[in-house]
C-alpha cells in the first residue's frame, strides 16, 4: 500500500514539485565568497605595497561612482574574526577569499616577503579551520602590485614568471592547510582593464590588443602555477588547483544568431577554457581565424592575438583539477559589429544587448535569468567533458536594506536551476559559494551597489555587520541542505 502511495505522489507531482529533487548531494560544499581589495581595507597597514586599485582610487577618484576606495572597506584586515563568525552562523562549509599579492610581496617580487601579511592570512586560515570551515584561496582577484603594473602589467609576459614565484610563496606558507586553490578570478573581466582609459584598473586604452595580451599571459601563468604545484607540492599537500571563469548565458535573438552567441562564448570563455582543456590546447579556432583576418585587414603584420608555441601547448594541456564558474546573468546576442576600431567585441562579430523583459537589479549589466544558469552549466559540461565544477560566485545587487526579497528569490531560483542541472542533467557541480558574504567595495560602482547577504554600515568606524533576509534564508538552506518548501512552485 505504501509503495502505491509513493508511486502515486511521484507520477502526479513530477520533478518541478518533487522536493527531493531539491536536496543537495551529501558531499556538496555550500559557502560564501569575498575578495581582498573589496573587503580588507588596511590598504597601507603593516608594510603592504600599493596595488593598481590603490593607485586608481587615489589618483583618479572620479572613476568610481561615489569617489570611494577600498582603503578601509569592511576593515576585514582587522575584523576577520567577525567574518568567520558570520560564516559559522550561516553553516558555511567553505569560504572563498582572495590573497592580496602586495600584502605578501609589497614589490610584487619574491625577493622580500612581508611577514605581517603572511601572519594575517595564517590567522584567518587557522580561525576558519578551527571553526570547521574549509578555506579556498583565490591567488589573484584583480589587485596587481603597482610595481608590476609599472613594468607593463599583464600584457607583459614576464608576469607569467612572477605569478609563479608569488604562487610558490603561497603554497609554501599556506599549502599545508589550504587544499583548494584558484589561480585567477575572471580574467575575461580584468583584461578589460587594458581596453579603456575609463574602465577597471589599470584603465589602459588598448582594446583588441591589451586584452588579448593579458589573456595570453594569464594562460601561461596559470599553467606555470599548476605545474609548479604538481612538481613541488602536490604529493605532500594533496590539494587541487583551478581557475574561476565567468560567462553569461547568451540567448540568440533569432535562429540566425545562434552562431553569434557561440562566438561570444568562444571569445569570452573559450579563450581561457579551450587552451587549458581542449584537445588542441589552443585558442578556439574561430577566434584565431577572425582575429588573424581582422588584424591583416587592419594592416598589422602580426595578429593581435598572440600564438602559443608547441612546447607551451604540451606543457599546458589539462592543467585544471576543477573549473571555477561565476554565474550572474544572461545577454541577448545577434550577428553584427558595432564601432569602427579594433576590439574583441568587433572581432567576435556579435552584438550584445539586454532583454527588457528580464527583471533587473542595481547593476546595469545584471538581469535575473535563472534558467540561463542551468543552460550554462550544461554547456560547460558538454563542451569540456563534464569536469568537476565549483560555482565560485553567484549573486544579486540592490541599493541596500535588510528586507532583500529580490536577493532571496535570486538565490532560491538559481539554486533550484543548479540542482536541476545536477540531478536531471548529470552536470558535475560539486560546490557553491554565494557572492557575497558582506556588502563591499563594488569596483567602479564603489559602495552604491550592494551584493552582500550581511549588511555593513560603512558610516560606522566599527563596520557592524547585520544579517539581511537573504542571510537567514541561506542559513536555512545551508543547514537543512535543501530548498525550503515555500520556495518550490
Ligand atoms: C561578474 C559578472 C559580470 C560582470 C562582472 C563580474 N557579468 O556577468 O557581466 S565581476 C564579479 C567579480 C566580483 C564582483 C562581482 C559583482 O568577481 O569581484 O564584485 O562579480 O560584480
Amino acid at each position: 500500500k505504501f509503495q502505491t502511495v509513493c508511486f502515486f505522489i511521484l507520477v502526479t507531482t513530477g520533478f518541478a514539485e518533487f522536493p527531493d529533487g531539491f536536496l543537495f548531494p551529501d558531499d556538496f560544499l555550500l559557502g560564501a565568497a569575498t575578495a581582498s581589495y573589496q573587503i580588507e581595507g588596511g590598504w597601507d597597514a603593516d608594510g603592504k605595497g600599493d596595488n593598481i586599485w590603490d593607485t586608481l582610487t587615489h589618483e583618479r577618484p572620479q572613476y568610481v561612482d561615489d569617489h570611494s576606495s577600498g582603503d578601509v572597506a569592511d576593515d576585514s584586515y582587522h575584523l576577520y574574526l567577525e567574518d568567520v563568525k558570520l560564516l559559522k552562523a550561516m553553516g558555511a562549509q567553505w569560504y572563498r577569499f582572495s590573497i592580496s599579492w602586495a600584502r605578501i610581496l609589497p614589490e610584487g617580487h619574491d625577493n622580500y616577503v612581508n611577514q605581517p601579511g603572511i601572519d594575517y592570512y595564517n590567522n584567518l586560515i587557522n580561525c576558519l579551520l578551527d571553526n570547521g570551515i574549509e578555506p579556498m584561496v583565490t591567488m589573484y582577484h584583480w589587485d596587481l602590485p603597482q610595481r608590476l603594473q609599472d613594468l607593463g602589467g599583464w600584457p607583459n609576459w614576464v608576469l607569467a614568471t612572477y605569478s609563479e614565484n608569488y604562487a610558490r610563496v603561497l603554497f609554501k606558507n599556506f599549502g599545508d592547510r589550504v587544499k583548494l586553490w584558484q589561480t585567477f578570478n575572471e580574467p575575461q573581466t580584468f583584461m578589460d582593464g587594458y581596453c579603456s582609459d575609463t574602465g577597471m584598473a589599470p584603465s589602459i586604452n588598448a582594446p583588441g590588443i591589451g586584452d588579448y595580451l593579458t589573456a595570453h599571459t594569464v594562460i601561461l601563468a596559470h599553467a606555470n602555477i599548476y605545474r609548479l604545484y604538481e612538481r613541488e607540492f602536490k604529493q605532500q599537500q594533496q590539494g587541487k588547483v583551478g581557475i574561476a571563469l565567468n560567462i553569461q548565458w547568451c540567448e540568440p535573438e533569432t535562429s540566425d544568431d545562434v552562431d553569434a552567441c557561440d562566438r561570444y562564448y568562444q571569445f569570452n570563455f573559450g579563450i581561457f577554457a579551450h587552451p587549458i582543456l581542449s584537445e588542441e590546447g589552443d585558442y578556439p579556432s574561430v577566434e584565431n581565424e577572425r582575429v588573424d583576418n581582422n588584424s591583416a585587414q587592419e594592416g598589422y603584420t602580426t595578429s593581435r592575438l598572440p600564438k602559443f608555441t608547441q612546447e607551451e601547448v604540451t606543457f599546458r594541456k589539462g592543467t585544471l583539477d576543477f573549473m571555477g564558474h561565476n554565474f550572474y546573468t544572461a545577454v541577448r546576442g545577434r550577428e553584427g559589429v558595432r564601432g569602427g576600431s579594433p576590439s574583441r567585441s568587433r572581432d567576435s562579430g556579435m552584438i550584445r544587448f539586454l532583454d527588457p523583459k528580464w527583471p533587473g537589479s542595481a547593476s546595469s549589466w545584471l538581469r535575473v535569468v535563472p534558467w540561463g544558469f542551468r543552460n550554462t552549466l550544461n554547456r560547460i559540461a558538454k563542451e569540456y567533458g563534464n569536469p568537476p565544477v565549483l560555482v565560485t560566485e553567484n549573486g544579486f545587487s540592490d541599493y541596500g536594506g535588510l528586507n532583500d526579497t529580490y536577493r532571496v528569490l535570486y538565490y532560491t531560483e538559481h539554486l533550484k536551476e543548479m540542482l536541476k542541472a545536477i540531478h536531471e542533467d548529470g552536470v558535475n557541480v560539486i560546490g557553491y559559494t554565494a557572492w557575497s558574504l558582506v556588502d563591499n567595495f563594488e569596483w567602479l560602482r564603489g559602495y552604491t551597489e550592494k551584493f552582500g547577504v550581511y549588511e555593513v554600515d560603512f558610516n560606522d568606524p566599527s563596520r557592524p555587520r547585520t544579517p539581511k533576509e537573504s542571510a537567514k534564508v541561506l542559513t536555512e538552506i545551508f543547514k537543512t541542505r535543501r530548498i525550503p518548501d515555500r520556495f518550490l512552485d
